[in-house]
């Protein structure tokens, strides 16, 4: 199965979401692997947005996701990646639609309250980082499994 990497940021922490947004995960029917409250280093943190090292915006960036704790989530299922990020929304909370978190619940895309895996490499890539001691796998009950996959 495959599997994406979703952090609620720190605004999204404060402003009491992480429920909301395991709920959304949850009952689409994707499976928790793994989640954690942890209040990330400086240079984890650099290391997780490496690829937007030089961005303008990315002092800003490192300095509102060092405010506070994240909430880090592995979740599995079906096309995971890409389906998480249509659940996040656009980058941009105003481009976002109404129904997806951001479009949903932010305005300014410096506070946009959540992260979501972009690809299947990065999602590995940040499950590594996020989850050092790695992620055990466990098989959901076959009915369950049967009631939200067709195969
Ligand atoms: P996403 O989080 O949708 O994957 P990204 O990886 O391009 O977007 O950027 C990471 C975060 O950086 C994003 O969630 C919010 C911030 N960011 C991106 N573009 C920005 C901009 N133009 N101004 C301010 N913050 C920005
Ligand atoms: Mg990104």
């Amino acid at each position: 199965m495959e599997r994406t990497y979703i952090m609620v940021k720190p605004d999204g922490v404060q402003r009491g979401l992480v429920g909301e947004i395991i709920k959304r995960f949850e009952s689409r029917g994707y499976q928790l692997m793994a989640l954690e409250l942890l209040h990330p280093t400086k240079e984890h943190l650099e290391e997780h947005y490496k690829d937007l090292a030089g961005k303008p915006f990315f002092p800003g960036l490192i300095q509102y996701m060092l405010s506070g704790p994240v909430v880090g989530m592995v979740w599995a299922g079906k096309d995971a990646v890409k389906t998480g990020r249509v659940m996040l929304g656009e980058t941009n909370p105003m481009a976002s639609a109404p129904g997806t978190i951001r479009g949903d619940f932010a305005l300014d895309v410096g506070r946009n309250i959540c992260h979501g895996s972009d690809s299947v490499e990065s999602a590995e890539r940040e499950i590594a980082l996020w989850f050092p001691r790695g992620v055990n796998s466990y098989e959901r009950s076959i009915s369950v499994h049967g009631l939200i996959y067709e195969n």
